[in-house]
C-alpha cells in the first residue's frame, strides 16, 4: 500500500486543500482531502512572538529599507503598506486590528 499527497513544500497563507491518495498492490485507489489553513499571525520575523520588532520589520519592508516576506502583508491585500505595520502595532498594543 502506498500513500501520497499533493501538499506544497510551503503552505501559503489561507486555505489549501491537500489530496491524499492511497493505492494497494492490486491497484485499488482511493482519495481523501484535508484543508490546511495558515493564519496570519503578525509574527513577521518568525520568532514565535508578536512584538514591536514585527511592526518595525513590516515598516522597514514598506520603506524599502529591509527584507520583505509574504508575512509582512498581514492584512492580505497583496502589498506591504503602512497599514500592515499599523495592524501589527495595534495587535501588539492589544487594540482591535486586522489580525483579530
Ligand atoms: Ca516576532
Ligand atoms: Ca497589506
Amino acid at each position: 500500500m502506498s500513500v501520497s499527497n499533493d501538499a506544497p513544500a510551503i503552505f501559503p497563507v489561507g486555505d489549501t486543500v491537500v489530496t491524499f491518495t492511497a493505492q494497494d498492490s492490486a491497484g485499488n485507489k482511493t482519495t481523501c482531502t484535508a484543508t490546511v489553513t495558515v493564519m496570519r499571525s503578525g509574527d513577521v520575523d518568525g520568532d514565535g512572538k508578536l512584538t514591536i520588532k514585527d511592526a518595525e520589520y513590516s515598516f522597514r519592508c514598506y520603506l524599502g529599507q529591509g527584507p520583505c516576506s509574504q508575512a509582512c502583508d498581514v492584512d492580505g491585500d497583496g502589498k506591504v503598506t503602512i497599514n500592515d505595520a499599523r495592524c501589527i502595532f495595534q495587535k501588539y498594543l492589544g487594540q482591535p486590528s486586522c489580525l483579530d
